[in-house]
């Protein structure tokens, strides 16, 4: 039987071959390591990284990524988190990355980023929440941020620091920050330059 001829005879009887017609309809998350839209992915350590999407693409539409800071040093909470982005592209309209001062987006707001820009945000408090928020139309590559306690910055081991995704194989990581290799650019190596991109159209 044709390809074609299965697809019809599943037309005539949905049901049974809906399985066969939906093997795709399942659309994954993309907040970082799998973590549903919605749910807090709960990060305790001193520093560390944060990003969405999880994958090489671009975050899904409608995505809801939550991160809940809550530093921890020596056992004790700390009173300020310094948060530095190093990737960050979202749909300049409708989507953006947000910092809140508090443990849920309703705690006042420290800031609302969208597009290209890569503020540097410190929190003055204990938790930050962090959200990457979509609408359902027009996806971009995300966000990837480092953060730290304020007060344990002169421990970091700057020099040894990885970098998320190990740069896409694409640069060289340098204190957890990405130098992109000839021919390729953005925070994490993820995109073409513009001369590769000419280079692919031609
Ligand atoms: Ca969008």
């Amino acid at each position: 039987m044709s390809r074609e001829n299965i697809q019809l005879a599943c037309a005539l009887a949905l049901i049974v071959c809906l399985p066969w017609n939906s093997v795709k309809a399942e659309i994954a998350t993309s907040c970082q390591n799998g973590v549903e839209n919605g749910v807090l992915l709960n990060l305790t350590d001193p520093w560390g990284f944060i990003w969405a999407p999880d994958n090489l693409a671009s975050y899904v539409p409608n995505s809801n990524c939550l991160w809940l800071l809550s530093p921890q040093v020596n056992g004790s909470s700390v009173q300020s988190i310094s948060i530095k982005i190093i990737q960050m592209e979202t749909e300049s309209c409708c989507d953006y990355f947000a910092v809140y001062n508090g443990t849920t987006i309703d705690s006042p707001l420290v800031v609302q980023i969208y597009g290209t820009a890569m503020p540097a945000v410190v929190v003055e408090g204990e938790t930050a929440l962090l959200q990457l928020s979509s609408d359902g139309t027009v996806d971009r590559d995300g966000v990837a941020a480092f953060y730290w306690a304020t007060e344990v910055e002169d421990e970091i081991p700057w020099d040894s620091l990885p970098c998320p995704f190990d740069c896409f194989g694409r640069g060289t990581c340098v204190k957890g920050t990405c130098v992109c290799d000839h021919g390729y650019l953005g925070g994490l190596c993820k995109n073409d330059d513009s001369k590769r991109i000419f280079e692919r159209a031609i």
